[in-house]
């Protein structure tokens, strides 16, 4: 049995103060710091959103729109996002809270400026992986705990291709280790996860008491 714990963009970008922030995005930070302490994970990874300052998800890229509207990047339909986790800029900075010292592996995602990157796993039209499926079954992982940022893009998209890419893999999403953006987002993303296989679970099932 090989425990893992990815952690999703927990970044300045989706924090309180950033570009693109998640309602109490920051209360996650004290969560995923809990439950890397006392080796109860045999890997932890996280994910960065590490975007081009050109990216075609940013409505700044797209004559008359605006952040939030819908629009389409590569003929497919997109949010257009306000620019956020530049790379190199503190807004693609984890938080400064995190406890980084556990962290095995960082997955960025979201460079290639035509496709946005939802999933840790692979781009959103499913061409290209981003090579962290092979590299937590290289390292044998059995069991994936997900939390992080936001509820209903990233990590309902990295807990579903888990589900899809790693067969066998008991996949968890830690409700209380994450926020989203939208509340009805939310709760169709966890009735989403529910139905492809994915266990919902507290941060305090796993830390017991
Ligand atoms: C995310 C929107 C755009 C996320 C990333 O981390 O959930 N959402 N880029
Ligand atoms: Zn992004």
């Amino acid at each position: 049995m090989t425990k893992a714990l990815l952690l999703i963009d927990i970044q300045n970008g989706f924090c309180p103060g950033g570009n693109l922030p998640v309602a109490d995005g920051d209360q996650v930070v004290p969560v995923a710091n809990a439950l890397m302490k006392d080796g109860r994970y045999d890997l932890v990874v996280a994910s960065q959103d590490w975007h081009p300052a050109n990216h075609g998800s940013f409505a700044s890229q797209h004559p008359g729109a605006k952040p939030f509207d819908m629009g389409e990047l590569s003929g497919k339909p997109q949010v257009l996002w306000p620019d956020h986790c530049v790379q190199n800029t503190s807004d693609a900075e984890f938080h400064p809270g995190r406890d980084l010292s556990a962290i095995a592996h960082v997955q960025k995602k979201g460079e290639n400026p035509a496709v946005d990157s939802y999933s840790a796993f692979r781009d959103n039209d499913r061409a290209a992986l981003t090579g962290l499926a092979d590299y937590l079954r290289q390292k044998g992982v059995t069991e994936l705990d997900v939390m992080g940022l936001a509820t209903d893009y990233c990590v309902k998209f990295s807990a579903l291709d888990a589900i899809d890419m790693l067969p066998g893999v008991k996949v968890r999403f830690i409700e209380d280790g994450s926020r989203g953006i939208d509340p009805q987002g939310v709760t169709a993303a966890i009735e989403e996860m529910r139905a492809a296989g994915v266990s919902i679970v507290s941060s305090k099932d796993i830390l017991g008491g």
